[in-house]
């Protein structure tokens, strides 16, 4: 039977809310999803992201049908599954014969590009609304960026601090007299600090079936499938949310960049793959954690730091983004080409540091801000990965991870690829930083104290190989001022010393094959 709109929903959009959904004639429109193919290896997701999507899709489409939605859901194990979005449509145009065909505008460029022949394909319209469960519109941000020559993320967030009110004083002055609190979380977590466990969801008869499909069609993606405890639902999202209020926000601040061995948790809230999915709502989150402030609950560093990273951080991430699309990922600022070191995958390597944060990865599917910049992110900028080679793989591993928010992260603050669009200084550091923030240095074979000789922490020799290849290049820049002078009163033959430590270190890893993963 026609309908008048085919609405198609993304499996990172599931919203109650979403543009699409909200003025749904349920007579005379029918909503569409799909699982396929081409977005479950368009890279090759951690198995655990897969049976997050997929699970949560499929959730998502039971709750809509149980509110009387006209629904086509495709699985990807059915008899014939759709092999891509464009085919999904295709297939359900010719059956349903819509007007037109709706859809909230994709998170990623390539789908966006995608898209851009579709109507043409399917000789009716396509549209594409806006997708206004962010804070700031991709027209604001630009409005915002228009004429800037730098755009800091300090600036972005002031003004949409300003703009949304949250922890504002009645006087227009920010709560407690300082936009940022970031100098009073930098804690270093003590021994005897008792960590709570996270919320934990418990694996329903849909789940399972979604589990077993990852199983037997993905067997060969990165990462352990099992124990799975994500939630999959925006009820069990929310329960997460409450949890990490409850248990976690007050000490949020505090530890946010510490970092301890078998703890890949701590005090961090892990709902950015719900939020990145549409399972949270952002507006609604700073709400509930400005909530706990008032209400006594969790100090101001610590809601603060929570509320400026999603009303400040991902929002802009996802402006500049929108931004700088399509060259922003062709950028190789530093010219970086090392391939990824095989360790990036197996977790194999004597460095405790990585080892960890490469099995948490692994096993979870997540890592703290802090480990995916200061430890991966800290190695893959002094060794000089290639940028391709290290956005495929944090794209691949992280649960949250969608290209609207991992490219800025991973491109621009981790590898300072974009030349500084994104941060001012690249964010290098020695094993002493690691040393003072975790207490993996304890479990390793390395020593971060040494810079010379068997048992030196490799990160020591690497950042002063990094500072020493790049001076030229920071050499104007305030910000590297203090490496670049302590560079320049070392003894050159130290230098020279290190930086052969440097290049025998990296020689002797063994480097994963393009491909391969
Ligand atoms: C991430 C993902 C995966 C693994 N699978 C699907 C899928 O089968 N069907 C679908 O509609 N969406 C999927 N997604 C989310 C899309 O990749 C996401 O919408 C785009 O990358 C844009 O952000
Ligand atoms: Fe990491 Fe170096 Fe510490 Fe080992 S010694 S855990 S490699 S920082």
């Amino acid at each position: 039977m026609a309908c008048d709109r085919l609405v198609l929903v993304l499996g990172d959009q599931l919203s109650l809310g979403l543009a699409s959904l909200r003025d749904l004639d349920r007579e005379r429109d029918r909503v569409l999803m799909a699982e396929v193919e081409t977005e479950a290896t368009y890279v090759r997701h951690h198995k655990k992201k897969l049976a997050l999507v997929f699970s949560a899709m499929r959730h998502f489409a039971a709750d809509l049908a149980g509110r009387g939605v006209a629904l086509d859901y495709r699985r990807l194990d059915e008899a014939e599954p759709a092999g891509s979005l464009y085919e999904a449509v295709a297939v359900a145009c010719a059956a349903h014969d819509p007007q037109e065909v709706v859809l909230v505008e994709p998170g990623e460029w390539r789908l966006r590009q995608e898209m851009e022949g579709w109507e043409k394909r399917l000789g009716r319209p396509v549209r594409l609304l806006e997708d206004d469960r962010f804070l700031c519109s991709r027209a604001d941000f630009a409005a915002w960026a228009e004429g800037r020559k730098s755009l800091r993320m300090e600036h972005f967030y002031r003004e949409m601090r300003r703009r949304s009110g949250f922890l504002m004083a009645a006087d227009g002055e920010p709560e407690g007299g300082k936009w940022n609190f970031d100098h009073d979380n930098r804690k270093a977590l003590p021994a005897d600090a008792e960590i709570p466990r996270p919320y934990q969801a418990r694996v329903d008869a849909v789940t399972e079936e979604v589990l077993e499909l990852v199983e037997q069609r993905f067997s060969d993606h990165f990462g352990s499938l099992r124990p799975f405890h994500y939630a999959v639902t925006a009820e069990q999202a929310e329960r997460a949310l409450e949890s990490f209020v409850e248990k976690r926000l007050a000490s949020f601040g505090d530890y946010q960049d510490a970092m301890r061995q078998d703890e890949p948790f701590l005090f961090h809230a892990t709902i950015a793959a719900y939020l990145n999915l549409g399972l949270l709502d952002p507006h609604a989150l700073c709400a509930r954690a400005e909530r706990a402030y008032h209400e006594g609950g969790a100090p101001l560093n610590a809601v603060e730091g929570f509320i400026r990273q999603v009303l400040g951080w991902r929002e802009y991430v996802r402006g500049l983004y929108w931004l700088e699309m399509p060259a922003y990922a062709e950028r190789n600022a530093l010219e970086a080409r090392r391939p990824l070191p095989r360790f990036w995958w197996t977790g194999e390597t004597d460095m405790a540091c990585l080892a960890q944060a490469v099995g948490q990865t692994r096993d979870e599917a997540y890592a703290h801000h802090i480990q995916r910049l200061m430890v991966l992110g800290n190695f893959a900028l002094l060794a000089g990965l290639a940028p391709a080679a290290v956005n495929y793989w944090y794209l691949v591993v992280y649960a949250d991870a969608y290209e609207w928010v991992q490219l800025p992260n991973t491109h621009g603050m981790v590898l300072w690829a974009d030349g500084g669009r994104l941060a001012s200084k690249p964010y290098a550091a020695s094993g002493k930083y690691i040393d003072r923030m975790s207490d993996h240095c304890r479990h390793c074979r390395y020593d971060p104290k040494q810079s010379a000789g068997d048992t030196a922490c490799p990160f020591n020799a690497l950042y002063w190989d990094f500072i020493a290849r790049h001076r030229e290049r920071f050499r104007g820049n305030p910000r590297m001022a203090m490496p670049l002078r302590s560079l320049e009163r070392m003894a050159p033959e130290r230098v020279e010393r290190m930086r052969r430590r440097a290049g025998a270190f990296l020689d002797s890893l063994d480097y994963a094959e393009e491909g391969e993963w």
